[in-house]
Order: structure tokens, then C-alpha cells, then sequence
């Protein structure tokens, strides 16, 4: 029986044969349930990222799980070539469950965007008879989408960027929130779309102006645009409705899915869309090896129905106004701010005496609760929707006596 590895002999494993595109907190976890995480010494941590809200159900959610196992042992793949006796079923249920026509089904978020991306574009040319090789689709700044050469060719992050080039043409990047600025991208008779994040979840939890999302669904309607809300982390109830764009009560013409999709378990995706859309793509024009496999089927199936079954939604929406307002009684002057929806939230941090956001995320690391900053010095706070009132109070409790701990 090989001893058992250390955090350190973790570390070092991956350091040595890993790639290093990530700077990862040095915690080592070997076990997930629920709202929390084990690391390889037996330490408890609060899940406070939930895999950027993949795991919104908790970790290893028994139903999900034994979806997962079931299925993997009865069959696993069968690829598009030919059918199966489970994916028409999940068809049905994900379209049932979010009100569209029909279900694109692949796997990781990114695949979501760049099949939103290629589908917007092939209804450009076919329904809305822009001229081929034409077509543009509108995107924001500081967005986040994906890490895929024409995703990241729509992004503003030079470090996303930065020698990845050449880019894929046909995008047009305006302000995040700045109607102004969409009506005047809008006025180009090219433009096929517009992909946004109905909260920009990497750029630091941004929530725009109320009224933002549903003003640029309608002004997209008025010039027969295509309006595509990536709700890859944003949705399946994390920010305290089923999806964020029910904040503002419109559908938008493409939605993508992905993370929560499988409560973590399983890598899957979806782009949903209505029949004039979704039916511009003829067989064999896109597709992947697992898009829709019996697995994903299952499993997504069941993430879903936990999602309803235990009202993980509204459970958000509750817990979500206890944190912020738990977290804004905490007296630390490193809290600049606090933004969020639902579960989705995050902090601004000043740094104070030299210690910065990373030092923050050590400290609650330290403490038991585990977050990681994104741009510097913002925290987002995203615990598994199943975290209850009591679970809140503690991870405040954390928070408050690790940001003290700096003074
Ligand atoms: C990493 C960020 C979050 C997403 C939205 C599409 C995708 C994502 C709105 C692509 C993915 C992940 C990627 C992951 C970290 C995480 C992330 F920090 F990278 F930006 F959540 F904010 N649309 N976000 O948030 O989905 O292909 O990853 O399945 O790259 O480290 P994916």
C-alpha cells in the first residue's frame, strides 16, 4: 500500500510534470461533500469558489453521483454516429426546463461559446442575409468566455491574449453596461449578436445597472440581432434565480451552459435555442466526440432536478442577502466594497500594510475557508448553493477574524 501522499508530495508532482498555466493556493484537496472540502491532512475547509460554479448542488451529491456510476456502467458513449436511449430524453427534459426549442449538447463552457459564436453566425448568413464572411458579433470588455483562440480573440485580457495571436476577425468590443455604446454598435447592418455575461463573474462579480440586461435585449430585437447570454457561471440558480437574465424577466435568443450543468461531476454543456435558430445548422456542420453522451445525459438530468427537487434557487437568493449582510457588519478597512446576487458575490480589498488579497485568501485558508482572488485584489465569494444559514454565519465568522487579523 503506497504511503500516503503529503500536500508537499502533491505539490511537488505537479510542479515537476504539470504544466504551469495556473498559480494555484497552496492547499491540496482529497475530499469534497457538501459545502466543504478535505485536504490531504484531514484539514475541513468551507468551498467558498465551488469550482467557479460548477458545484453548485455541493460536492459529490449522492443523486449525481450515482447517475454518474450508473450509467458509466450500462453505457458510456456511443458518439453522434449513431443514436442512443438516453440523450432525447434529456433533450426533451433541458428544453422543458428552460422554455427553448431545442438543445445543442457539448462539453466544456468554451464549446459553448464557440458553438453560440458559429451558430449566431450561421443564422447571420442564412435568416438575416448578411453578406458571407461578414458577419459581426458584439462583445464586452473585460469579458470572460472561454480560453479558446476565438474566445480569447474577443477578450480584452492581455494575458489572455498576449502572444496567442492571430485573432479570429468579425468581433466588436464595447463597455460592459454602456447602452449608449450598444445602440451605436448596434447601428452596423453587420452585426449578427451580441454574447454577454449577464454578471461578469471573472472580472470581478461586475452586476450591471438594473434594466441594462432587458434595455439590450430590446435594442438587440429592434435591429433583429441575436441576443446570446453566456450564463456558463451565472446560471443554474447562483445568482438567486434560475438563470440571471430571469432577473429582468426576457430569453434570450442563445443561452449557454455549462459547470452547474453537472453539479461538477462531469464536464457538460449546452446551448439552447428556438427552431429559426437552432435549425440553421444542417447534419454534420458541428458536432464533438462527446457532445450529449449517455453520461453527460444522466447526469445533467439529475444535477438539474436536484437544482429544483431541493430549491438550491431560493436557497441562493436567502443565503445570498445573509452573507452580504453579515459581510458588510464586518469593521475591516480592507473591505472597499461588496457587490453580488445571489451566491455569486464578491469583496474589494485594499491592501493594508502590504497585505493584499492573496494574503487574505491564505489567512481564511488558514481558518478553514478556502477562496481565491481574481484580478488582483478582488475576492469572489461562491459557496455551493446547499450552504445553510448557520454554515453562512461561520464562514462570515472566518472572514472577519482573518481580515482581523492584518490589523
Ligand atoms: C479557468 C475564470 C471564472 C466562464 C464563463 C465560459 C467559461 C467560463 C462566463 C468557459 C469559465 C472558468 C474557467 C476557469 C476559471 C473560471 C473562471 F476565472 F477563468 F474566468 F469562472 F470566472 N463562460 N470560467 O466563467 O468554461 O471552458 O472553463 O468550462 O480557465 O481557470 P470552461
Amino acid at each position: 500500500m503506497t504511503e500516503k501522499m503529503t500536500s508537499q508530495q502533491a505539490m511537488e508532482l505537479e510542479d515537476k510534470y504539470g504544466a504551469h498555466n495556473y498559480h494555484p493556493l497552496p492547499v491540496v484537496l482529497s475530499m469534497g461533500k457538501g459545502v466543504f472540502m478535505w485536504d490531504a491532512e484531514g484539514k475541513r475547509y468551507y468551498d467558498f469558489l465551488s469550482a467557479y460554479s460548477a458545484v453548485n448542488q455541493g460536492h459529490c451529491h449522492p443523486k449525481i453521483v450515482n447517475a454518474l456510476i450508473e450509467q458509466a456502467g450500462t453505457l458510456e458513449l456511443t458518439s453522434r454516429a449513431f443514436y442512443n436511449n438516453v440523450l432525447g430524453t434529456y433533450e426533451k427534459f433541458i428544453t422543458d426546463f428552460f422554455g427553448f426549442d431545442k438543445v445543442l449538447p457539448m462539453n466544456s463552457g468554451a464549446e459553448g461559446d464557440e458553438t453560440a459564436l458559429k451558430l449566431c453566425r450561421k443564422w447571420a448568413y442564412k435568416v438575416k442575409g448578411i453578406a458571407e464572411n461578414k458577419a459581426k458579433i458584439i462583445c464586452c470588455e473585460n469579458n470572460f468566455h472561454g480560453r479558446t483562440i476565438s474566445v480569447i480573440s474577443m477578450s480584452t485580457d492581455p494575458m489572455a491574449r498576449e502572444d496567442f495571436g492571430p485573432f479570429t476577425p468579425g468581433f466588436i468590443t464595447i463597455p460592459y453596461n454602456d447602452l449608449k455604446a450598444l445602440e451605436k454598435a448596434l447601428e452596423d447592418p453587420e452585426v449578427a449578436g451580441f454574447l454577454v455575461e449577464p454578471i461578469q463573474g471573472e472580472a470581478g462579480v461586475f452586476v450591471p445597472d438594473e434594466g441594462y440586461l432587458k434595455k439590450a435585449y430590446t435594442m438587440c430585437k429592434s435591429k433583429n440581432v441575436l441576443f446570446i447570454a453566456d450564463e456558463v457561471q451565472t446560471g443554474i440558480g447562483r445568482t438567486g434565480k434560475l438563470l440571471a437574465c430571469d432577473w429582468e424577466g426576457f430569453k434570450p435568443d442563445i443561452l449557454i451552459l455549462g459547470k452547474a450543468l453537472s453539479g461538477g461531476v462531469y464536464p457538460v454543456s449546452a446551448v439552447l435555442a428556438d427552431d429559426p435558430i437552432m435549425l440553421t445548422i444542417r447534419p454534420g456542420e458541428h458536432g464533438s466526440t462527446f457532445g450529449g453522451n449517455p453520461i453527460a445525459a444522466k447526469v445533467a438530468i439529475a444535477a438539474l432536478t436536484v437544482i429544483k427537487d431541493e430549491e438550491l434557487t431560493e436557497n441562493a437568493y436567502n443565503m445570498g442577502i445573509i452573507f452580504r449582510e453579515e459581510l458588510k457588519k464586518i469593521d475591516s478597512p480592507m473591505i472597499e466594497l461588496i457587490r453580488g446576487k445571489g451566491l455569486l458575490n464578491a469583496t474589494v480589498i485594499k491592501p493594508m500594510n502590504g497585505k493584499t488579497a492573496w494574503d487574505v485568501c491564505l489567512k481564511m485558508r488558514d481558518n478553514g475557508l478556502l477562496a481565491k482572488p481574481t484580478h488582483d485584489h478582488i475576492i469572489r465569494f461562491a459557496p455551493p448553493l446547499i450552504i445553510n444559514e448557520e454554515q453562512v454565519h461561520e464562514a462570515v465568522e472566518i472572514i472577519r477574524v482573518s481580515l482581523k487579523s492584518f490589523e
